[in-house]
């Protein structure tokens, strides 16, 4: 036992693209032996996983997450596994065993020991019949399987904190941006894939059409959205707790190569959609952010500029 119940957190699919981030922020503010990171892989050489407090740990695996929240002292799990929606429409089966699958376990294992949980939701919720900014509340009809299984975990939220009183809360982050580690399997990827082909190679062919526009957010937002969502007083939580939106930038990909061009000399960009443009289509242009300013304080921070300047400066660091 190194820690009382209660005092240390657990982030699993902490190697992906918010762990790295997020990680580095639970640790920077409740210390580092406090903060276990966890994956079902490893990265060799990874200071989560060479100087970290670092487990293997499938979100599958019920038993194995009863031990280490019983043996680390778990108080609190940010639950970041997943499978992404261009993955997800690759493997439906496998982005649902492990979405849904996973969220069960965690939510079991709070209900259990008394846990709270973040576990973030998607833009992906909102299907084409939801309004080009889509609202808090409006029907949900996704047309992938990842954004099904995003309504999903909302629903569960919903439920585990009527039925048993589980703490859970989440975002429905749109598109992040980022320079900590590479994007997997989204659809908005193309958002940050850019940005390592204008530094790298002065070209991007860019998955969706110049005309395409997503919801997204700098990774320092969506931190700082996350731990304030957190700190927020249980009783200023609302009927959003399984997903708020929280509106960061709304930009087209044509947009964001104009940004780029215009800092990085020579730097062209070709549009040529693939399978991935349809997921893009069936999501909104914006989000309506105004129940998390209500009921926790939420505002943006970052626009387009600031975040292409940030990118920019921190990738040719
Ligand atoms: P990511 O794909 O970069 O990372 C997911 C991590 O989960 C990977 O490191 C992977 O190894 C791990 N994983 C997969 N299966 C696992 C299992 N069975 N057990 C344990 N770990 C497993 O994803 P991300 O971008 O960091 O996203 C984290 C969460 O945020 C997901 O719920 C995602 O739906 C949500 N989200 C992300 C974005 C975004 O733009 N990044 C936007 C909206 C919502
Ligand atoms: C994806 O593209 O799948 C994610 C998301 C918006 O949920 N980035």
């Amino acid at each position: 036992m190194s820690g009382t119940l209660g005092d240390s957190i657990l982030v699993t699919g902490a190697l992906g693209q918010i762990g790295m981030d997020l990680v580095e922020a639970l640790r920077d503010k409740h210390g580092k032996d406090s903060v276990i990171a966890s994956d079902v892989r490893e990265i060799s050489g990874h200071p989560f996983v060479e100087e970290g407090r670092f487990v293997r740990l499938s979100v599958l695996d019920g038993d194995a997450m009863d031990f280490v929240v019983k043996d680390e002292g778990i108080g609190t799990v940010y639950h970041l596994a997943a499978i992404l929606s261009a993955t997800g429409e690759q493997n439906p089966e496998l982005c649902e065993r492990v979405n849904v699958g996973g969220t069960i376990t965690v939510l079991e294992t709070a209900r259990r020991h008394g846990l709270r949980v973040y576990a973030p939701s998607s833009i992906a919720v909102f299907g084409p019949d939801a309004p080009t900014t889509a609202p808090q509340v409006t029907p949900l009809n996704p047309t992938t399987t990842y954004g099904k299984t995003k309504v999903t975990g909302e629903v569960m939220a919903m439920n585990y904190w009527k039925q048993y009183g589980v703490d859970k809360r989440g975002i429905r982050y749109p598109g992040l941006v980022s320079w900590k580690s590479p994007a997997g399997g989204g659809t908005t990827d193309y958002a940050v894939e850019i940005f390592h082909a204008a530094l790298n190679e002065g070209h991007y062919d860019c998955f969706v059409g110049p005309e395409t526009r997503l919801p997204m957010m700098y990774m320092d937002d969506a931190i700082r959205a996350t731990l304030e969502l957190m700190d927020a007083p249980v009783d200023s939580i609302g009927d959003a707790r399984g997903g708020y939106n929280v509106s960061g930038i709304s930009f087209t990909a044509g947009e964001l190569a104009d940004a780029i061009s215009e800092r990085v000399d020579g730097f062209t960009c070709e549009f040529k959609p693939d399978h991935r443009q349809e997921y893009a289509d069936s999501w909104p242009d914006s989000v309506d952010d105004s129940v998390a300013k209500e009921d926790w304080g939420w505002h943006a921070e970052y626009n387009l500029d600031r975040m292409v300047d940030e990118m920019l400066n921190r990738l040719s660091d």
